[in-house]
């Protein structure tokens, strides 16, 4: 049984899917934002963010990118992520990383961009440069996607667990992903999985439908 603490619509999406996935038994465990972070999760992550994993031997995982790796390697069968030391582990490596170090830095610029400046009138330019990113960036998704319909082919992988969380973070982006015509496609394709239903309808997210 696996512990898998999250809050709504956060970055615990991806491994919340792929638990789904692999079928394992886990409970989610929410964190109250509007509340101090509780004791005995700064025990587990000291860094104050959701997700952490918790498996069942009271091993820790945080990052969300590093739980979907560590689940699709505890759980081969699952066939999340191709083996490690071939040339598409390592092309799903590039896709993950670069949404980790390139978009998910920039949503939070876009969430959050007083925290990326000391300049109280700067904030807007913040949010304004980060909109631009993101347009950009998603742009370059595209084309990583290619025919898709997902990052690796017909192949559903941890990169598409984390890509559907970004895209649910886009809802307040003024950029629609439905201008990206392969992002478009792999997020009709990856929200009627039953896995990402579970997920989205957890975080009340009417499906594709909802996104834009
Ligand atoms: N790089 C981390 C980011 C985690 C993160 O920023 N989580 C957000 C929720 S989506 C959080 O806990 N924010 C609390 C805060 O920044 O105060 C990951 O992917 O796990």
């Amino acid at each position: 049984m696996y512990q898998l603490f999250y809050t709504w619509k956060s970055a615990a999406m991806g491994p919340h899917v792929a638990l789904e996935e692999i079928g394992v038994p886990y409970e989610l465990k929410f964190i109250d934002f509007d509340q101090p972070w509780p004791e005995d999760y700064l025990r587990l992550n000291p860094h104050r963010k959701v997700p952490t994993l918790v498996d069942d031997a009271g091993n820790i995982t945080y990052q969300s990118t590093a739980i979907l790796l560590h689940l699709a390697d505890c759980h081969p069968e699952a066939g999340l992520a191709p083996a490690p030391g071939t040339p598409q582990r390592a092309r799903l490596y590039q896709i993950l990383f670069f949404m980790a170090e390139m978009l998910q830095p920039t949503y939070q610029m876009h969430f959050y961009p007083e925290r990326h400046t000391t300049d109280v009138a700067g904030i807007d330019g913040v949010d304004a440069k980060a909109t631009e990113w993101l347009t950009d960036l998603w742009a370059r998704i595209d084309a990583l996607l290619g025919d898709g319909p997902y990052f690796l082919g017909e192949a559903f992988s941890v990169a598409d667990c984390y890509m559907i969380m970004l895209a649910v973070w886009n809802q307040s982006h003024h950029t629609s992903l439905r201008s990206y015509p392969n992002v478009w496609r792999a997020i009709e394709a990856i929200a009627a999985r039953p896995s990402t239903m579970v997920m989205l309808e957890h975080n009340g997210i009417d499906g594709a439908a909802a996104f834009r």
